[in-house]
């Protein structure tokens, strides 16, 4: 256990190191999230293409390579029962299992087990060895293979030479080459078991703290990837486990029967690791230069192979821990449990009258059956238990829904099949893949774009600032962690979008209503070719624009692409797509101020423009042009800071950083009003989502670009070229 948060023995003064402006001022709003990924920190360079690289692999070779390296068993990390097939397993789905169907970040997309935090996590305790055992795959196939694809597909691998039929694997994860720092992985300055829990809000009672859990989070405790084996709190009660194990996997987008199905699948094989006592050192981020990054340094006996410790457990579910079979659940099930402690003094379960072939890793000789508190929480808990019995007895069953939620674990932050490489993709589509009808119509070409940005200025009840606001509604669910949302699929007109506070449903309506007329008297005027809806509310946002543009005497064309169709509302699955309802759009200047959160409004601003992957330049064009359109949720004129709304001009900026106006507070704390300095009249109000872009240095400096001589034309270019990215942020089909 590292207990030095937040302290570093050795004093630097170089490379970054001393008091930075962020320990003199730690409740600063902070920027780096926006500046994540850039080119510069690529060692493969902006031209590198992954679907092209990974187009060249020798995808089969591969595949056998990584089933050869199972049983190539390393004297200095021995592979249990001859396979790293199990530890393989584990490292596949701690990748993946970080995810939060929330916010849509974690996930193994970016292969981030590779950096801090997660690679030195508890949780993650000797995956380091995993990832240490494939380098030399890695080595042989290079830049073919990125990192995140082959902890994946090595799980896959391992999983198919156990003998369980995998439903295929989808690659196309492009690396990253930095710790994701837009995660929120909790408040805590304390790993689990130590976790000092502030994401429950300081409740303490397992009954009623599930659901608890702070949003966006997902795993119960600092440093796990879901829930305490021993129980929450280590308390050694499989119910209150349960509950754990629903929140924690819920937030993952697992449901009841995904999640037995998980557990049992996974369980299946390999072991635990808590053969002794021995007192473990640092995590790779804390270890010494002569450990290259490997952590968790084990000095008793030999450290590994039979004095191998994990976790700290050590528990055999299985009789066949190298071969799918159903004998986690009948181990599980057919057994009776008593409490007990592994050699390391972690709590678990085993089952003293249970026959004697539970073999050990090692030397073959027989052990009792034993199980985690987790493992037991399927037998305790009523659903689970309904769910999982029904599986002992059907083998197939329980085969089909492991494959299928297995499936999906690896592939829930993929977005859309579109984005899927190699020859093993399913055909079959997936709920959890926001399915998109193909379509077989014509495109429309430029000369229907015109015609239709005409006739939809024409309509009835539509307006710059409706349009601009309905087409930005429509694309900004997107979220770079898990490329769910976006504006392909026209999904703001149906459930649950289309209800949404923040696209004000009965200004979406009119909106709606007049490009659907649009819509049908195009289509019926054409035989082969069609609009869809979801085309035309990017291009009402395009004539929009223009149309203010032109009023403020500029005369461009906003770049469309067209190509996107319409989903179905069977196609949407509600529950989840109500994660992307937003806590705030600082865009259109909402916020939703029910449930817990500790962020404030320029911070969700910050968050969603990270989500949209814009940078700190883009963000700050993007909100003072919209404001510029008079594109607030609720029509109100909050941070409307011009006298002519509704032209595309750089007046927010000028005015905002207009020293002649003197801003107060109201006692929220979230509306301010500006007064005139001198006469003290009321020029403007404005949120916080608007006075931070005079308030933060370095959004303040960004501002004064747009408001100094030039700023108009840089504006308009330069709003204009973000909005064309925000626009087509799913467009996985256009290069
Ligand atoms: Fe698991 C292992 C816990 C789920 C798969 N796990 C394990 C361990 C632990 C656990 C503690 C040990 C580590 C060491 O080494 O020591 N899990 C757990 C929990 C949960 C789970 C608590 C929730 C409830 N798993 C899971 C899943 C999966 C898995 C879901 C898949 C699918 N694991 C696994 C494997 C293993 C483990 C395969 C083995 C590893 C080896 O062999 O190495």
């Amino acid at each position: 256990i590292d207990n030095s948060f937040g302290q570093c023995p050795t004093l630097s003064d170089m490379a970054g190191r001393g008091t930075r402006s962020r320990d003199w001022w730690p409740c600063q709003l902070k920027l780096d999230v926006l500046r994540q990924y850039s080119v510069e920190q690529n060692p493969l360079g902006g031209t590198f293409d992954y679907a092209e690289a990974f187009s060249k692999l020798d995808y089969f070779g591969l595949k056998a390579d990584i089933k050869a390296l199972l049983t190539q068993s390393q004297p200095w990390w021995p592979a249990d029962f001859g396979t790293y097939g199990g530890l393989f397993i584990r490292m596949a789905w701690h990748s993946a299992g970080t995810y939060r169907a929330v916010d849509g970040r974690g996930g193994g997309g970016m292969g981030q087990q590779r950096f801090a935090p997660l690679n030195s996590w508890p949780d993650n305790a000797n995956l380091d060895k995993a990832r240490r055992l494939l380098w030399p795959i890695k080595m042989k196939y290079g830049k073919s293979i990125s990192w995140a694809d082959l902890l994946l597909l090595t799980g896959n691998v391992a999983l198919e030479s156990f003998g369980f039929p995998t439903l295929g694997f989808g690659a196309g994860r492009p690396d990253t080459w930095q710790s994701d720092e837009s995660v929120f992985w909790g408040a805590e300055t304390t790993f689990v078991p130590e976790g000092n829990d502030i994401r429950y809000n300081g409740s303490t009672d397992y009954v009623a703290r599930a659901t608890h859990l702070e949003e966006p989070l997902a795993a119960t405790h600092m440093g796990l990837i879901y829930v305490n084996p021993q129980g929450p709190n280590g308390n050694g009660d499989p119910k209150s486990s349960a509950l754990d194990i629903r929140e924690a996997f819920g937030r993952m987008g697992m449901n009841d029967s995904e999640i037995v199905a998980l557990i049992a699948g996974g369980h299946a094989f390999g072991k635990t690791h808590g053969a002794t006592n021995a007192v473990l050192g640092p995590p790779p981020e804390g270890g010494a230069l002569e450990l290259q990054d490997l952590g968790w340094a084990n000095s008793v006996g030999t450290g590994n192979g039979d004095d191998a410790v994990t976790s700290g457990l050590e528990v055999i579910w299985s009789k066949t821990p190298t071969k799918w079979s159903n004998d986690y659940l009948n181990s599980l099930f057919h057994n009776n449990w008593t409490l007990t402690h592994s050699p390391a003094g972690a709590l678990q379960f085993i089952a003293p009258d249970s026959t004697l072939d539970y073999p050990d890793p090692f030397n073959g000789a027989p052990r009792h059956a034993t199980m985690l508190v987790s493992d037991l929480a399927l037998r305790e808990d009523p659903i689970f238990s309904a769910i999982a019995e029904d599986w002992v007895n059907d083998f197939d069953k329980l085969t089909n829904a492991f494959a299928a939620a297995w499936f999906k674990l690896l592939h829930r932050d993929m977005g859309p099949i579109s984005r899927y490489l190699g020859p093993e993709v399913p055909k079959q589509q997936f709920s959890f893949q926001d399915p998109l009808p193909t379509v077989s119509y014509t495109q429309i070409n430029d000369a229907d774009v015109k015609k239709l940005k005409a006739e939809i200025l024409a309509a009835p009840g539509v307006t710059i600032s409706n349009l601009v606001s309905v087409a930005w509604g429509s694309a900004s669910t997107f979220r770079g962690g898990d490329k769910r949302g976006g504006a392909n699929g026209a999904r703001i007109a149906l459930q649950p979008q289309v209800g949404w506070a923040v696209n004000n449903p009965k200004q979406l309506q009119i909106v709606l209503n007049a490009l659907n007329t649009v819509k049908t008297s195009f289509n019926n005027a054409h035989r082969a070719k069609e609009v869809s809806l979801a085309d035309l509310i990017v291009i009402g946002g395009c004539a929009a624009i223009e149309k203010a543009a032109a009023a403020s005497g500029y005369t461009i064309e906003v770049p469309f692409t067209a190509g996107r169709v319409d989903a179905l509302q069977v196609d949407t699955d509600i529950s989840t797509f109500e994660n992307l309802n937003p806590q705030g759009d600082g865009f259109r200047n909402y916020r939703n101020s029910s449930g817990w959160s500790l962020a404030r409004t320029e911070e969700i601003l910050v968050d969603k423009a990270q989500q949209l992957t814009l940078t700190a330049p883009e963000m700050t064009v993007l909100v003072g042009g919209m404001r510029a359109l008079n594109t607030n949720y609720d029509g109100s004129s909050k941070g409307i800071l011009t006298e002519k709304p509704g032209q595309l001009t750089n007046d927010y900026f000028v005015n905002l950083l207009d020293i002649s106006t003197k801003w107060s507070p109201d006692s929220t704390g979230e509306l301010f009003t500006g007064t005139d300095r001198t006469t003290g009249a009321t020029k403007w109000t404005a949120t916080r989502a608007d006075l931070v872009f005079g308030s933060h240095a370095e959004l303040r400096a960004i501002a004064e670009v747009y408001a100094e001589a030039g700023g108009q034309d840089q504006l308009v270019t330069d709003f204009v070229a973000a909005w064309v990215k925000v626009m087509n942020l799913d467009r996985f089909d256009v290069k």
